[in-house]
């Protein structure tokens, strides 16, 4: 069994696709562990996504996922990382096959619905950013 984060980013919470992406895991065999619902500031964002801090995007990438509430979950399954990944699809929507969460439901490269941690490593970082030991059940 394997861990892994998944947000649901602004653009997804605003489409009210809160449901339907938490479905889509749950009949895919991902299990929901943790979840919750906030609203990151600036500094916040760039601390998550501090691994693209050199990348042009990073400043409108972090200014749009500190627009609204995100939802935030640790997903767990067998290959859940890998699993979590395929259906999320492509990070371009255009790229990412019908199906996806992101072929289905994306707007565009920065709005794409969902993040998901793309590694154990990333997971291992990802995970405690939000979610405590406690609330990791
Ligand atoms: P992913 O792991 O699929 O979310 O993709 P990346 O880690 O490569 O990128 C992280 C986020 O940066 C993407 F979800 C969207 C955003 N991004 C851009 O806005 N522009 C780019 O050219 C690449 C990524």
């Amino acid at each position: 069994m394997e861990r892994t984060l998944s947000l649901i980013k602004p653009d997804g919470v605003r489409k009210n696709l809160i449901g339907e992406v938490i479905r889509f895991f749950e009949q895919n065999g991902l299990r929901i562990v943790s979840l919750k619902m906030l609203w990151l500031s600036k500094k916040e964002a760039e601390g998550f996504y501090v691994v693209h801090k050199d990348r042009p995007f990073y400043d409108s990438l972090t200014t749009f996922m500190s627009s609204g509430s995100i939802v935030a979950l640790v997903l767990e399954g067998e290959s859940a990382i890998k699993k979590n990944r395929e259906l999320m699809g492509a990070t371009n929507p255009a790229e990412a096959l019908k199906g996806t969460i992101r072929g289905n439901f994306g707007g565009g490269i920065e709005e794409n619905v969902v993040h998901g941690s793309d590694s154990k490593e990333s997971a291992d970082f990802e995970i405690p950013y939000f979610f405590s030991k406690l609330e990791q059940i």
